[in-house]
């Protein structure tokens, strides 16, 4: 079954049909692996050309007894690990086949035929591929979003407050509200950010268990209490254009979340529609590059804006920022009595006011040099996970989701539920 379906790869496949094939049989009756892929999180083992699959073992012990005793793939054990990604999250397999495009020309057989052997699943209507981890690259159609230049991410007016900490009308546009249906009332109990026009970036633990609670997100507030928000500008009233409602298709939550040590802290909802950008809602950057990525260790203030929401509801009617100081890991691992990882950053303390401002879920930012352009752009550096909600009590750090570790897995996840 295995090398008929091979040949007929071979014999016709088009560069097109990579990603998104229609003429093969659904690919559960050529292997016969079953298993959920989950993004980046599904290991593949590379040996002599040869592409297996296998679900990340959740035992290692057990699984590999299992392998020992009854390993009944064609190659023995693995040579080295991959993992199974879209088709234009592997450097290797998107430039042989961009070859091929360009030049008008079918995918050689020999090298169709591995790629089929590399095969490791559809998620969404995505093909995924065993991807050499050396090979993986954040995922080519994401990126070239991101870098658009049309993508006005980041633009911030003014790091000037309106008044005391209120932040300035529409000048963080990328702040969005979770909205919940609980107990037959409506409330916001979780802020986001904006990162494109379908996806919005929050903390896992807002999303997990409560997918049937969470049930639309809103753009471009300012004021909570008020239909219009303004501000005066001389003699003249500015008016913020309504806010946008917009309803959620899929909850995206990391494959790995620890709901109990609160680890891997972070999701994706896609709208299910896009919403374009305007004046007050705008996308966040975020940390793409491995400059920016490091330039997370390196920030001495950050900006944390919200309006205070938690699991409680709001604390605040009105955007507010505060400024948070980067502290070593060792001050989280302190307070929290456990290892702080590099997935984690550990922000704020000492200044209980400053503290207590943030979302759940909501952006941690600092203006930074985005793809060599001249102004600095706002970055969403954290999410705010843990610890936040304790403030006014004690006076503990908090603990921030570290985006940058987790760019892969937005840009796969993206790119494998649809731009
Ligand atoms: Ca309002």
């Amino acid at each position: 079954m295995f090398l008929i379906a091979a040949q007929e790869l071979a014999n016709f496949v088009e560069p097109s049909d990579i990603e998104r094939g229609s003429l093969y049989p659904p690919l559960s009756s050529i292997r016969n692996v079953s298993m959920n892929i989950a993004v980046g999180v599904t290991k593949c083992a590379y040996d002599r050309g040869l592409a297996s699959t296998y679900p990340e073992p959740q035992d290692k012990r057990k699984w590999l007894e299992n392998q020992l005793y009854n390993f009944n793939y064609e190659s023995s054990m693995p040579a080295s690990w991959g993992q199974c990604t879209p088709f234009s999250s592997c450097r290797t397999i998107e430039e042989r086949v961009t070859e091929a495009q360009k030049a008008g020309q079918k995918v050689p057989a020999d090298y169709a035929s591995y790629l089929q052997k590399a095969l490791c699943g559809e998620f969404n209507g995505v093909r995924h591929f065993c991807c050499p981890t050396a090979n993986i690259q954040h995922n080519s159609k994401v990126m070239s979003l991101f870098k658009d230049e049309n993508f006005d991410c980041g633009n911030f007016l003014s790091q000037r407050v309106a008044n005391g900490y209120e932040v300035k009308l529409s000048s963080r546009p990328w702040m969005a509200l979770l909205r919940y249906q609980q107990f037959g009332e409506s409330r916001f109990l979780c802020g986001g950010a904006m990162i494109s026009e379908r996806y919005i970036l929050t903390a896992a633990h807002c999303v997990h268990g409560l997918q049937n609670d969470l049930y639309e997100i809103r753009l471009g507030e300012h004021r909570i209490s008020t239909e219009e928000d303004c501000r005066q500008q001389g003699r003249k009233k500015k008016c913020a254009p309504p806010v946008v409602n917009v309803g959620i298709e899929k909850h995206l939550i990391h494959e790995k979340y620890d709901a109990r040590h609160i680890m891997h802290d972070i999701a994706l909802l896609k709208l299910n529609r896009s919403v374009p950008f305007q004046k007050h809602i705008k996308p966040i950057c975020l940390p793409i590059t491995d400059e920016l990525k490091e330039k997370a260790e390196q920030i001495s203030t950050y900006f944390v804006t919200g309006w205070g929401t938690t699991e409680n509801g709001s604390s605040s009617d009105v955007l507010l920022q505060a400024n948070v100081p980067l502290q070593p890991r060792s001050a989280c691992s302190q307070a929290y009595r456990r290892a702080v990882p590099l997935s984690q950053l550990c922000v704020g303390g000492g200044d209980l006011q400053d503290s207590c401002k943030g979302d759940s879920g909501g952006p941690l930012q600092a203006p930074a040099q985005y793809l060599g352009e001249y102004a600095p752009k706002m970055v969403e550096f954290g999410i705010v996970s843990q610890g936040v909600v304790t403030c006014g009590q004690i006076s503990l750090p908090g603990l921030y989701t570290n985006v940058g570790e987790y760019v892969q897995w937005i840009t796969d996840t993206m790119a494998s539920n649809g731009l």
